[in-house]
Parts: structure tokens; sequence; C-alpha cells
């Protein structure tokens, strides 16, 4: 949703039942359930719920993109230390940043409720990897309330703060990319007024230090058996009775393909999938004859329940990998034995989408960032944001990409490896820097890396959807504030050569890498241009190709431009090139490259149309 906020919350408080993603419906029960200062990084499928709580009126609550997933975390924290609720939003991979946090959050627990909504990404649609949220919160000793549609992500959303309070724990709300993103009918509630707690001055139980942190270990360990207890009768886990022949043990999303595929199973649908109600999971599965567990991604359910020796199975029919759909565990049924033909399923609309690769947008100043390097012949450290779609042909120019804020740092090993041979170059987006980047400049220099750092800086968070990032200077709800200079940035951690060039500038670009990598140390080059579609779109004047002077050297193609493709005319053998009017910015990278002055501004041709 980036910049193009709604106004959705204005619209929702005027209705009683609205079709919401599930995302929004996060974002109200936030808001109802009283919260005062909320907090994110982006990432996807999370991102538009800070979006969306910065709709509501500024009086109610605080909501404020952080500079990453912990720096939320420990802000939500300190709100919550002061006796208000907080939350904080993050992707899956999020959740590895702030964890360090989380781990000793834990023991401390709570004043204010803490929520912590983390969205998975099964099937890996945006994402680097697809981690299993509930694997994490067991290791971290979390409760995990998984809601299954948009109505239930806001009534577990407030329930996910009484449950914090009542047993004075952080508490995370799974959601995957599927219900984030699916729309349904909600209805609304009020929001709650809730008289503000006082700061707890119990240094026992804030400051942890071994002596205390031993002591809220136990306490912590304890606290997992009392809300295993409250899950044995908890509101929002339903025991839906029906034959005695298969019974299903399920959770979040999966719960809507088990209703879809199996209609009239007798269904265990559990509210909350961390800690296990014992006694009611064991209850369910003596009043089956078979017992399944549906869940996606790990095994989480299916292993606690093989621990307390319950005959029960999953993963045998339905993958680890990937996202669930009603195909899928249609099909893991009909392995199981369970259904013996598709009869009485209920009809599924299959279609097959054409694949279509990611593409960098017309005129995005990565692609010239990326040729300049291609022209190097470096060892090229990647990270995360559009950019990394320069790993992909035509640009090919990234070796590695690991995790936010690794390229600086694999750098580093990589020259301190001594084995490599060309120059070695980091390229990192704005927003990953000031994510996690700076620490490894920080090392680089200290430790003296002969590395170049190429700072990709389109001034938003594009990958996203363009959000801000303390180097836009403007906040989430669009004020002006302080703007990071992040040339500053890098000469105050002692890097002796750095230097901005505009993107579109080939020739400039080119030059500057090339002093960059001639000198010895740290070099720091910020290949500067706003994104293409935030915060201004640009418009130069549209390109066109005289086919005449074409001669299909195929130059123009390694700008990796969606706007430009083949044409029909042929020149020696290869297409000439054409370039859509309609889908052209003007950016003017293409005439860079192209050796026989081929591409030209369309209006020199056709005449101005004003
Ligand atoms: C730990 C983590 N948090 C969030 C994300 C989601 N994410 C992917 S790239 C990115 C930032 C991209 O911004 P920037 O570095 O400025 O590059 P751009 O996309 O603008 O080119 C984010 C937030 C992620 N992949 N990992």
């Amino acid at each position: 949703m980036g910049r193009n906020a709604t106004t959705a919350a204005k619209k929702m408080s005027n209705a009683e039942t609205l079709p919401l993603m599930g995302n929004e419906a996060i974002a109200r029960g936030a808001w109802e359930a009283g919260v005062r200062v909320a907090t994110a990084y982006p990432g996807t499928p999370s991102t538009e719920i800070l979006e969306y709580i910065a709709t509501f009126p500024e009086e109610d609550i605080c909501a404020q993109w952080s500079t990453n997933e912990k720096v939320a975390l420990d802000v939500a924290m300190g709100a919550s230390f002061e006796g208000v609720r907080a939350l904080a939003v993050m992707k899956h991979v999020g959740l590895n940043v702030a964890s360090d946090a989380l781990m000793s959050m834990t023991y401390i627990g709570v004043n204010g409720g803490l929520v912590i909504v983390v969205c998975d990404d099964p099937g890996i649609h945006s994402s680097q990897n697809e981690q299993d949220t509930r694997v994490f919160a067991r290791f971290a000793m979390v409760p995990v309330l998984e809601p299954s549609d948009a109505q239930e992500a806001l009534a577990y959303t407030r329930a996910a703060f009484d449950l914090s309070e009542k047993f004075d724990t952080p508490v995370i709300l799974r959601s995957t990319t599927r219900l984030s993103h699916t729309r349904s009918p909600v209805t609304l509630g009020e929001r709650m007024d809730l008289p503000g707690k006082d700061f707890d001055e119990n240094p026992k139980k804030n400051v942890m230090i071994p002596s205390h942190a031993r002591i809220r270990h136990s306490a912590q360990i304890e606290r997992e058996k009392k809300v295993a207890e409250f899950f044995e009768t908890f509101e929002l886990t339903k025991w839906e009775k029906a034959g005695t022949s298969v019974g299903v043990v399920t959770s979040g999303i999966s719960y809507g393909y088990v209703k879809e595929v199996l209609p009239g199973a007798s269904i265990l649908k559990l509210g909350g999938s961390y800690p296990l109600p014992e006694k009611t999971i064991r209850d369910f599965a003596d009043s089956v004859d078979r017992l399944i567990v549906v869940e996606e991604l790990e095994p989480a359910i299916e292993t606690q329940l093989k621990i307390w020796n319950i005959d029960v199975k999953g993963k045998e029919y339905f993958s680890r990998m990937g996202e669930l759909s009603p195909e899928l565990v249609r099909d893991g049924f009909i392995r199981a034995g369970i259904l013996t033909s598709e009869a009485g399923v209920a009809d599924i609309f299959e279609i097959e989408p054409t694949p279509r690769p990611p593409v960098l947008c017309p005129g995005c100043p990565h692609s010239s960032t990326y040729m300049a390097l291609r022209q190097v012949e470096a060892r090229v450290a990647g990270d995360i944001g559009c950019y990394t779609l320069a790993a992909v042909e035509p640009l090919s120019a990234i070796d590695t990409c690991v995790s936010m804020g690794s390229s600086i740092a694999n750098a580093v090993g990589m020259a301190k490896s001594g084995v490599e041979t060309r120059p070695i170059i980091a390229t990192i987006g704005d927003s990953t820097f000031l994510h996690a980047g700076i620490s490894p400049l920080i090392d680089a220099v200290y430790n003296d890396a002969d590395i170049t750092v190429m700072l990709l800086d389109n001034h938003i968070v594009a990958m996203t959807g363009g959000q801000d990032n303390p180097g836009t200077g403007k906040t989430l709800r669009g004020e002006e504030t302080h703007r990071v200079d992040l040339e500053d940035v890098c000469r105050a951690v002692g890097v002796k050569w750095v230097q901005t060039v505009d993107s579109y500038d080939l020739a400039a670009l080119y030059k500057a890498l090339r002093e960059a990598i001639d000198f010895k140390g740290v070099s720091v080059l910020i290949s500067d241009r706003p994104c293409v579609i935030s915060p201004v779109k640009i418009k130069g004047e549209t390109m066109t190709v005289i086919a005449d002077n074409c001669t299909a050297c195929q130059s123009c193609m390694n700008v990796g431009c969606p706007s430009i493709s083949w044409s029909d005319a042929w020149f020696d053998g290869r297409h000439k090139i054409k370039i859509n009017p309609n889908t052209c910015i003007g950016c003017a990278l293409c005439p860079q490259v192209c050796p026989s002055d081929a591409i030209q501004p369309l209006n020199r041709f056709v005449g101005h149309a004003g």
C-alpha cells in the first residue's frame, strides 16, 4: 500500500461489517484492544498492518516504522514497561533479527500487554526462506495464536492482548501470506478504554542479570504449564463433532482447507498452537478411530502429539514444504485412504498460471548500477531488496545473497579469505543499509578490508511497496523528520573514499566505480536516484528505436528493461529491437548503451503531443 495509504480506519468506523484483508483486521483488532504504541519494520506479507494502523488517529495510537525488527520489538517492550499495550509487527525472518530481545523478553514478561504479529510466508512468495514461527515460539516459550480468517484475525488480536496480560507473557499472533492478503467479512467492535498501569518497579523481573534470569527462567517454565492448562478450555479452540472414523487436528489457514475438502469430519481447531492442551487433544484422539494433523510447514503439532505417544499421522500425507491448498489437502487425504475418489469433494477451481519471471521496472535505477558492475568483473556479494533481481538474466550480476545486511560482512570475509583475485564489491539498498548494514561497515573499516560498497539509494523501501525509512526524512504518517545522510554515516564510521553519483549517468558511474575499486581499503559508492515508482513518478521523454539504425547488437537488452523487446525486423540473422512507448518512462539509460544511435526520443519523430 506504501505512501498511498487509504483512510481505511475512518471508513471502517462507520460500518459494522466490512470486507477486510487479514492484515486490516489485525490492525483493527490492535486498535480495538486499546494498543497505544505500534511498531514494525516492513516485510511482505506483514507490511500493510502498520500502514493501516497509521490511519487511526494519532491521539489513539503511536504508529512508527523502526529501523529493524529488533528495534521495533525493543520499542514495543519499552511501551509495555510503561504499562500500555504495545504491538510489534514483522515478517517471519524479522523474528530472527528480533530474537535476541525476544529471548530475554520472554523471561521478563510484560506490564502492558505485548503482542508480536509474525507473518509467515509458506511457499516463499517473497522471502529468502520459509521458516515456521511456531517452532521459534516453542524455543522462546511464547504462546502462539493462529487465526484462520479475517474475522478471527480481529478477534484473536484482541484475545492475544488479554492472554498477554493474564499470563505476563509476550504473545505471538501468527499469520501467513494467504490470511494476511485475503479479504472476508469482518464485524467490527469498539475500542477498549483502558486505564494506564504504573511502571512495575521490580528489578528482579525487569533487569536480566544472571541471578535474576535464573529465577525468571523457572517462572517462564511454570507459565508454560499454566497457559497450556488455560488452552484446555480456551474459547477460541473449537471441537467440531461429526463422524468417528477420522478426526483432524488443525489450526490457522489449514482449517479452511480441511472444512472445504472433508466437510463433516470431526475437527479439533486449535485457537492456540503453542503450548498445546494435552487433555483436550487426548480426549479428541480417543473419540475417533484415526487421528490426522493438517498443518502448514513444520510438524509442530504432530511432533508434540507423538512425544505424548498419541497415535497420529500428518506429514506422511501433507508436505512439510510450501503452502497448502484445498487441492493439496484433498490429495493428502486421498493418499491417506480417507478420500478414495474426488466424489463428494467440493469443486476445486484449478488454473495453471503462466510463469512470469520477476523483472526490474522500466527505468529502475538499479539496472544501470548493475550494468556498471558487470564491466568490472567483480565478485559481488548481494543483499535483499529489489536489486536482488539483478541476480537473474540479463543482468546476472550478483554472486551471493544471504539475509538483510549480509552483503558487506560477506565481502569482508571474501577479502580476508586471501583467495579472491577479483575486486570485491558489496551491493546494498538504502533501507537494508540502515537496517543491518552499518555495523558490518564499521567492521569493514575496523578490520581494514579492501572492499567497495555500492549503496543503492533509491530513497525508499521499494521491495515492500514504497515505505519511508530514516533516509527519506519522512515518518510512517508522512510527517517530515530528520533525514539521515548516508554519506555522513559512512564518513562518520571512518570510510575515507565516499562518492555519490547519479544512477542514470552511466559514464560517471563507470568512472567512479573504477576509482572506488582502485582505492585500497573500504570505499563507498552511492548510486543515487529515486525509485521510479515512488516518491515521485519520473517521466522523461519516451524513447523509440530508429529501425534503420538498429544493428541488432542487443546491447540495450542488457539493461534488463521490460519495455525493450525484439521486433519482427531482422539484421544479420538477429532480431532488431523495439520499445513499448506505453511503459517506457524515459529514463534514457538505453540510448547510453546503444552504439549506433538507434534509440532516440520518440517526440523528435512524431512531433509534440503537448
Ligand atoms: C529480516 C527481514 N526483514 C524484512 C524483509 C523484507 N524486505 C526485503 S528487502 C527489504 C528492504 C528493501 O529496501 P532497500 O534495501 O532500500 O532496497 P529497494 O527494494 O528499495 O531496492 C525488506 C524490508 C526481509 N527480507 N528480511
